[in-house]
């Protein structure tokens, strides 16, 4: 099946119990069993929800893999990959990375004695000095968020089967539809559903898919035992969501490269990452390893102009200055102070998020109306 099947029908078949070809909100905490013992393979939604496990086969089809588990938000998913390590254990993870996630490492499971190294991941080679016996999980998003460097996955798998760790990759950025990550090797692929696969800024949710069963076993006993789920309504919306992936992401990547073009030219625009650029440094890695480009767009102002950004993202009209991405709506970002700024200044410029940067997540919208809303706030 392909892609655009998949997202449709993918794991999915019209509901058992009634013949509903969309599957229903089964909004329901629990379910009756005639006798001790004995039930219809459901007995509390926290362990299992008939709406949730549509989504979560449907996940695992378009992600190639052959189990999936959702959460109540991205954060959650990456909670319960970190409940996989013990104290003492290491973790290596791209220095770039969403703020949120670098908060969670070092804010929270560092207490618990787990160690976090960030690091560039653009040579394999050079990394083979962080590692010892200690270190469990190599932690990868790729694209980055937000300066959108890409991490070649299959050096990635390959660098973490030799130090037998597992490697996770945050798909955020690419949605299932440009890149899937366990088919170059990766053991855990992540989303933050309220992303690309809800893809309407309705709904915050996270999802695992992985292809061993052990593995998948033991993200259940956590999902199972934290119980940091999602609720049936929003499974129901992320499976809407998902039926129109492929189109939303075509379109996507069509405005990006439109978007992009447009601030590439631009004189009071200055480095413009984008991996579809041809001088985006990374792009050979992004031809090898995506179906596109995507629709995340970052950029600084001329001469790190930060009162310049300021004005940029305060008289935008089309695009709404906000937090999150990957909606069908235009929104544009001030990383060092909304998604990034749990991240120290000095480690956040150290990966290229100065005061000057903006993110942009490219809506589907019509490009021309965003080209002009873009070339008024630029040149007011
Ligand atoms: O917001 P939540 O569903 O919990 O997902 C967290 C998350 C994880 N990984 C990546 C790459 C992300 O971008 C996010 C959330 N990011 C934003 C809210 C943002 O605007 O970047």
């Amino acid at each position: 099946m392909k892609i655009g099947t998949k997202v449709i029908h993918g794991g999915l078949s019209p509901d058992p119990a009634t013949g509903a070809i969309m599957t229903p909100i089964y909004q329901t905490t629990t379910y009756h069993q005639p006798r001790p013992g004995e039930h219809q393979g459901y007995e509390y939604s926290r362990s299992k929800n008939p709406t949730r496990d549509a989504l979560e086969k449907n996940l695992a089809a378009i992600e190639n893999g052959k189990y999936g588990l959702c959460f109540g938000s991205g954060m959650a998913a990456i909670d319960a990959i970190l409940k996989l390590l013990n104290p003492g254990d290491e973790v290596i993870s791209t220095g770039d990375l969403y703020g949120g996630s670098y908060r969670l490492f070092t804010q929270v499971f560092e207490k618990f004695g787990i160690k976090f190294h960030f690091t560039e991941m653009n040579d394999f080679s050079k990394l083979d000095a962080l590692v010892n016996e200690k270190t469990k999980l190599v932690w990868v998003e790729t694209p980055t968020n937000p300066m959108l460097n890409l991490i070649d996955l299959n050096k990635a798998a390959h660098f973490a089967k030799k130090h037998n760790c597992l490697l996770g990759v945050d798909n955020t950025f690419a949605s299932p539809y440009l890149q899937n990550p366990l088919d170059f090797g990766a053991d855990i692929v992540m989303h933050s559903a309220t992303k690309y696969l809800g893809g309407h800024s309705d709904v915050v949710m996270g999802a695992l898919v992985v292809n061993d069963e052990k593995l998948a076993e033991k993200l259940y006993f956590i999902q199972n035992s934290s119980g940091a789920i999602c609720g049936p309504m929003d499974a129901f919306l992320v499976l809407r969501g998902i039926k129109t992936l492929h189109i939303r992401m075509q379109r996507h990547c069509e405005n990006g490269e439109k978007v992009a073009e447009f601030l590439n030219n631009h004189s009071a625009i200055d480095n413009m990452y984008w991996p579809g650029l041809v001088n985006h440094p990374n792009h050979e890695i992004a031809k090898s390893q995506m179906r596109g480009f995507g629709g995340m767009v970052s950029f600084n102002t001329i001469d790190d102009n930060y009162d310049a950004a300021k004005k940029i993202v305060s008289n935008v009209k089309v695009f709404s200055l906000a937090e999150s991405l990957g909606g069908v709506e235009s929104l544009c970002g001030h990383p060092a102070s909304m998604t990034h700024a749990a991240i120290p200044k000095e480690e956040r410029e150290k990966n290229g998020i100065k005061d000057s940067l903006i993110r942009l997540s490219i809506g589907i919208e019509d490009a021309e109306d965003l080209i002009a809303d873009l070339k008024q706030a630029i040149e007011l």
